[in-house]
C-alpha cells in the first residue's frame, strides 16, 4: 500500500488485495455457479439487484460468459478462504461453499456507482480468516426481538464476516426458548422484559428458523441458558428450582442509581441489577430439570457448542458455584456438545474437560481474571476473548449517548473498540488456544431494532476485522479503518440500518 492511495472500501481488510480492472453491471450480468453453491449465488444475485435495481439473472451450471459473476468451487485452500479477481467479469474461487460466501460478502462491498451507472471496483484477492470463531452476542432475554428481527440482525453482521450468533437466551428479565414438558418457563417466564416492556420467546420452530437463516450465512448458532445465577426468570415459572435473591452492594446503589426496583421472590424483576439470583445446588429435583434443559436445548441446536452461562454468581456460594458448573457441564458435555462457559466459571476447577472459556475481563485483565481464562486451556478447551473494555456492543461511545452502559471502563470510542489485539489479552494464552473472537450486545437499555443498529454500526466493523484479518496486515490501522468505516455508510443506508454518525468518522453526505 502507497502512502496516499486510498484502501478498497472492504471489512475485514483481505490478506492480499492488488489492482485489476473493474467491472461494469448492466442489465446483462448474470451470476454463473454450479449445483453445489446454489444457495450462496442466489443470494449474492439477490443483494445485488437489490441495491442495484439490474435483474441479476442467476444461471446454474452454464459455461460463463465474458462479464459473468461467476461462483466456483477448486481444490486446494482454506475452509473459509477464497479468491476474487475482477477483469472480464468477477471470478469468485473457494474450496467450500463457506469460502464462495465470504467472497461474495467482499464482492458486495466493492460495488459503487458513477456516472455510467454501477460497477465493481477491479481487485484481485486472496483471503482466509486468523480465527475459526468470529461471534456476535444478542441479549434477546432483557429485550426480546422477533424472529425477523433477528434474521435482519444476521444479514446486517454477516456482511463483515461474522460466523457466529450467540444468543442469549435467558436472564433474570426473561425466558425466551420454549422447552418440552416445562410450559411456565416461556409462559409466564417469558411474558416479561427489562423496563417493563413487552416480553416473547421463540418456539422450537421459531429457533430452527433463526438457526436455518444463519446456516444459510454460513453462521452459527450458539445458544446460552445463563446458570446457575441469572435465573429470577425460573423464580416466576417454578420457584422450587430457585433460592431466595441475595442482595448485593452494586445491585442496591444500582436500583437506587436508576430508581429501579430490587428483586423479590415470585414476582418478575424488570430492572437492571446483577447477581441476586440462584437456582438451587446440589438438590436432584433441580439438576434434573437443569439436565433437561440443557439436552433439550442440545438436541434443538446443530453447531457444537451450547453455552452455560456461569457469569456474575455473587447470589451462589464459591464451593455450590464449582458443583453446579461441573454437574451443568458434564450434562452439555454428555449430549455431545462443547460446553461454553463465561471466563468466572474455570475458576470453579470443575468444568468438563474441553470446555471453552468466554473472557470478558479488561485488555488489561483485572486481578484474577486471567488466571479464571487460563483454566480453560489448561483443561484441554480454548477461549473465546471478548474484552468489556473494547468488544462489548452495549458501551456508551461517549458521554452523551443515551443508549448503554458504561461500567467497562466506558464509554468505549470506535476507535478505543479496534485497538486491541486478541493474542495479547491473556498473558501465557498463545494464538492457537484462542477460538475467536465475540462481540455481546446486552439489551438492558437495547428495546427496539433501532437501538440494535445503533449500538453495532459502526463499532461492529472493526470487531469483525480483529477477528478475521491479519494482526500485521497493512491497513491494520485506525487511520485506514476509519475510512473504510465512512464508505460502509450508503450501504447501511440503502439497507435501511441507523449506524451512528460517529464524529470520529468523516461521513460521506447523508
Ligand atoms: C455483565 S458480561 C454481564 C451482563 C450484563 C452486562 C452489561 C457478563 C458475562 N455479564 O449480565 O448485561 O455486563 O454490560
Amino acid at each position: 500500500m502507497s502512502i496516499g492511495v486510498a484502501p478498497l472500501p472492504l471489512i475485514p481488510y483481505p490478506t492480499s488485495v492488488s489492482a485489476a480492472p473493474p467491472v461494469r453491471l448492466t442489465e446483462a450480468t448474470r451470476v454463473v455457479t454450479g449445483e453445489v453453491t446454489r444457495g450462496e449465488a442466489f443470494l449474492l444475485a439477490a443483494a445485488v439487484a437489490e441495491r442495484t435495481g439490474l435483474g441479476m439473472e442467476l444461471v446454474i451450471g452454464v459455461s460463463p460468459e465474458p462479464g459473468d459473476i461467476v461462483l466456483a468451487l477448486g481444490e486446494g485452500g482454506s475452509d473459509e478462504g477464497y479468491s476474487l479477481r475482477t477483469g472480464d467479469g468477477v471470478l469468485i474461487q473457494a474450496a467450500t461453499p463457506r469460502g464462495a460466501f465470504w467472497g461474495t460478502q467482499t464482492l458486495r462491498q466493492l460495488i459503487a456507482r458513477d456516472a455510467d451507472g454501477w460497477f465493481v471496483r477491479g481487485a484481485d484477492i486472496t483471503d482466509s480468516p486468523r480465527f475459526a470463531y468470529r461471534g456476535v452476542m444478542l441479549d434477546v432475554a432483557r429485550h426480546f426481538f422477533s424472529v425477523a428481527e433477528v434474521c435482519r440482525f444476521i444479514d446486517g453482521i454477516s456482511a463483515y464476516k461474522i460466523n457466529v450468533l450467540h444468543l442469549h437466551l435467558t436472564d433474570d428479565q426473561g425466558w425466551r426458548i420454549e422447552i418440552d414438558g416445562w410450559p411456565k418457563l416461556t409462559e409466564l417466564g417469558g411474558r416479561t422484559a427489562a423496563l417493563g416492556d413487552e416480553g416473547g420467546y421463540y418456539t422450537a420452530e421459531d429457533y430452527a428458523e433463526i438457526i436455518a437463516y444463519a446456516a444459510a450465512r454460513h453462521m452459527t448458532v450458539v445458544p446460552e441458558i445463563d446458570t446457575p445465577g441469572h435465573t429470577h426468570a425460573i423464580t416466576v415459572a417454578y420457584p422450587e428450582f430457585t433460592e431466595q435473591p441475595v442482595m448485593n452492594e452494586h445491585l442496591e446503589a444500582d436500583a437506587a442509581r436508576l430508581n429501579q426496583a430490587l428483586p423479590v421472590f415470585g414476582e418478575p424483576y424488570l430492572s437492571w441489577g446483577v447477581g441476586f439470583s440462584s437456582v438451587k445446588v446440589g438438590d436432584p429435583a433441580t439438576d434434573a430439570f437443569i439436565t433437561d434443559v440443557f439436552t433439550q436445548v442440545a438436541a434443538m441446536t446443530p453447531g457444537p457448542w451450547v453455552h452455560l452461562g456461569g457469569d456474575e454468581c455473587l447470589g451462589t456460594d464459591p464451593a455450590d458455584f464449582a458443583t453446579f458448573v461441573g454437574m451443568a457441564s458434564a450434562a452439555i458435555a454428555a449430549t455431545g456438545k462443547t460446553p461454553v462457559a463465561w471466563h468466572e466459571a474455570g475458576r470453579s476447577g470443575a468444568l468438563a474437560p474441553g470446555t471453552v472459556g468466554q473472557y470478558w475481563g479488561f485488555r488489561t485483565p483485572q486481578p484474577g481474571v486471567a488466571d479464571a481464562a487460563r483454566t480453560f486451556v489448561e483443561g484441554g478447551g480454548a477461549l473465546i476473548i471478548s474484552p468489556a473494555d473494547a468488544a462489548y456492543l452495549d458501551m456508551k461511545y461517549d458521554d452523551s449517548t443515551e443508549l448503554g452502559l458504561a461500567w467497562a471502563d466506558g464509554p468505549t470510542s470506535v476507535e478505543e473498540s479496534y485497538a486491541w489485539d486478541p493474542a495479547a489479552v491473556v498473558p501465557g494464552v498463545d494464538e492457537s488456544q484462542i477460538l475467536g473472537i465475540e462481540a455481546p450486545l446486552w439489551a438492558e437499555s437495547i428495546r427496539t431494532p433501532a437501538d440494535i443498529d445503533y449500538m453495532t454500526y459502526p463499532r461492529l466493523p472493526g470487531l469483525a476485522e480483529i477477528g478475521w484479518s491479519a494482526a500485521d496486515g497493512p491497513e491494520r490501522t485506525w487511520a485506514s479503518l476509519r475510512e473504510r468505516v465512512a464508505q460502509q455508510a450508503p450501504a447501511w443506508q440503502a439497507d435501511g440500518i441507523g449506524y451512528y454518525r460517529s464524529p470520529e468518522i468523516d461521513w460521506p453526505q447523508a
